[in-house]
């Protein structure tokens, strides 16, 4: 097997046998976030397939997201960071009702790195908690992600109760169920503030960038 075949490899099979020598290998040709987007994005989109098609069953797919997660975390280490004066204060939250947070604490590191202060909230955070939240720490943008169909549609009702709460940070949003079109026709209208969409963590990393200017 290849070098990517091997990591992607890592994740479909959730062993962790071999994996960090493989992963300071793959650094010398490929910078963190391209062993992340890469290799370990294409094992956990099969992991997705195996798991849709009845292959695998949840506590197979824990066992790939703990790889990913032990992948990301002795990447990090290697990633750039800007030393540039704080940016600003972002709450992120995975929405009430969805455990997904590889994407989300992705999203964590990336903008942590680059100047933000992160106050991450979690999984499953519900409207009330959010709302509490935002009261208390007065970020300068709001991160949602989600992965499940019904979490877009959460993703509006979230939306919803920050508006009635007078809230109008920009928010972010993100996360494998979610669309620019869902967002900008469904999110975007049921709140007084800004509504944005991030494809990915790098994209999110530019969105609050242009957020800030
Ligand atoms: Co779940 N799961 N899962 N799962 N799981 C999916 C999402 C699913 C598509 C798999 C499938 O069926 N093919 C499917 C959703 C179906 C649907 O609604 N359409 C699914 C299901 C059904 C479920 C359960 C219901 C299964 C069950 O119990 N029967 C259950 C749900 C529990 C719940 O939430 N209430 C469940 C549980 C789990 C595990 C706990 C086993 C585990 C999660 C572990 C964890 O996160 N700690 C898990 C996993 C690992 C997956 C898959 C395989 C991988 C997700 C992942 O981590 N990807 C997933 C299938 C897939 O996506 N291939 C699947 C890697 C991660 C880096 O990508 O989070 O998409 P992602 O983040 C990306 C972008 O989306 C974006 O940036 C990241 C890349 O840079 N992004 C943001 C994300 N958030 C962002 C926020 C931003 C900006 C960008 O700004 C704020």
């Amino acid at each position: 097997l290849t070098l990517e075949e091997r990591l992607a490899g890592y994740v479909v099979e959730g062993t962790k046998e071999g994996l960090i020598p493989d992963l300071n290998e793959a650094l010398k040709t490929y910078t963190p976030l391209e062993v992340i987007n890469g290799p370990l994005m294409r094992g956990m989109e099969e992991v997705g397939r195996l798991f849709n098609a009845n292959e695998l069953i949840v506590a197979e797919v824990l066992q790939s997201a703990e790889v990913m997660k032990a992948s990301v975390a002795h990447l990090e280490q290697f990633m750039e960071k800007s030393d540039a004066s704080l940016k600003g204060k972002i709450l992120l939250a995975t929405v009430k009702g969805d455990v997904h947070d590889i994407g989300k604490n992705l999203v964590e590191i990336i903008l942590g790195n680059n100047g933000y202060q992160i106050v991450n909230l979690g999984i499953k955070v519900a409207p009330e908690q959010l709302i509490a939240a935002v009261r208390a720490e007065k970020p300068d943008a709001i991160g949602l992600s989600g992965l499940l169909v019904k979490s877009a549609q959460q993703m509006v009702i979230t939306a919803q109760d920050l508006k009635a709460a007078g809230i109008d940070v920009p928010i972010l949003v993100g996360g494998a169920a979610l669309t620019r079109k869902f967002t900008s026709n469904r999110i975007a209208p049921e709140y007084s503030g800004l509504v944005l969409y991030a494809k990915d963590a790098m994209d999110g990393l530019d969105i609050a960038n242009r957020i800030g200017h």
